[in-house]
Formats: structure tokens, sequence, C-alpha cells
């Protein structure tokens, strides 16, 4: 299988979450079959859902790889176990490790475990404002461009870390 540009969101609001974030950037750049080939900055994000939690940081990463959808689910997940992720079952509760599957090329997927493109991407600045750090002229699967969906958007409670 030819690679494919596929790309994750990461997001942390527990535990050191820059940490969090910057040290499941070393794993992912370590899986197999994956290339990093672009990575946004950091972000400090307002919770969605829940406000009684910390802000989230937020962040974009691209990489090639050759690994079917489901497996890079499965190697996705284990990064989140591997950084203590527990499921309470809470919609939009705290976490010490989220990583979505936000684009897998331009592929459509609706399966029990996984669906590409995730739903949450067009209504999340915290999603849409890193992903457009690093691939400003992307177009969605569906024919959506980037730009558009980003255009009225509220971006006032996103701050872009330094470094
Ligand atoms: N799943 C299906 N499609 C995908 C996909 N494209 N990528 C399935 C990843 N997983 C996918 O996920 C539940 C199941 O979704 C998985 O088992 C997988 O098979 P989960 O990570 O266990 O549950 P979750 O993340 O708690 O789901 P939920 O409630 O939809 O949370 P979200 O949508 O991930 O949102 N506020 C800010 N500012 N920044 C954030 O990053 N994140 C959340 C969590 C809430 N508020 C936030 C942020
Ligand atoms: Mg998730």
């Amino acid at each position: 299988m030819s690679p494919v540009t596929v790309y994750i969101g990461l997001g942390s609001n527990l535990d050191d979450p820059v940490n969090q974030v910057e040290l499941a950037l070393d794993e992912l750049a370590q899986l197999a079959n994956c290339r990093i080939t672009a990575h946004s900055s950091l972000y400090r994000t307002a919770p969605m859902g829940p406000q009684d939690q910390p802000d989230y940081i937020n962040a974009v990463v691209a990489i090639e790889t050759s690994l079917e959808p489901v497996v890079l689910l499965d190697a996705l997940q284990e990064i989140e176990r591997q950084h203590g992720r527990e499921r309470k079952g809470e919609q939009w509760g705290p976490r010490t490790l989220d990583l979505d599957l936000l684009l897998y090329g331009e592929q459509i997927l609706d399966l029990p475990r996984l669906q590409v493109p995730h739903p949450g991407i067009k209504e999340r600045s915290f999603v849409l404002i890193p992903l457009h750090e690093i691939a400003p002229q992307l177009v969605l699967p569906g024919g959506e461009r980037l730009e558009q969906l980003l255009q009225g958007k509220e971006s006032g409670e996103i701050y872009r870390l330094n470094g």
C-alpha cells in the first residue's frame, strides 16, 4: 500500500498537558511505518463540554503512513493507554491524552470503531486552527475547504504557545 497522508489531533488537560502532548509527538514519530511530515504549534484552549475541567493543550500532526486505518487507531489507543488514559464514560471529560484520527487521506469511513473524517472536526476551533497552521490549503473529503470552515469561527479562547 502506498503511503497516505493522515492528520491526528492531540489533546490533554491532565498531568502536565504540555509534556503529555510533547511526549506523544515523540511516540508518534517512533511508530513503525509512520513518518511525521508536519506538526502544529501547541495551543492552550478553553474546554469544550463540562466547564469544571482544566484548559486543554491541543495540537495537530501530519503523518505519512502505510498502516491501515484501524491498525493505526489501535496504535493511537495503545499510546493513549500508556499515558494512563482512563475512560470514565463522561462525555467530553478530562483526559491525560486523546488522539483523534481526523483525516485519513481522502477516505470516508463509518465503521463501528472508527469514523473518518472525525465527526467533530468542523465545529472545533481547537482542531481547525492547528490544522490550518500546517495545511492551509486542505480540502476535506466532502469538498469543503478548511479556510471556509474557519470563517466566522470563534478563536478567542485559543492561545498559541511560544516555542
Ligand atoms: N472513534 C471513532 N472514530 C474515531 C476517530 N476518528 N479517532 C472511536 C479516534 N477515535 C475514534 O473515543 C471513543 C471511541 O471513539 C474510541 O473507542 C474509538 O473507537 P474516546 O477517545 O474513548 O472517547 P472520547 O475522546 O471521550 O470521545 P468524545 O466524548 O467524543 O470526546 P472527544 O470528541 O474526543 O472530545 N476541549 C478542548 N478545548 N480540547 C479538546 O481536545 N476534547 C474533548 C474530548 C472534550 N473537550 C475538549 C477537547
Ligand atoms: Mg478521542
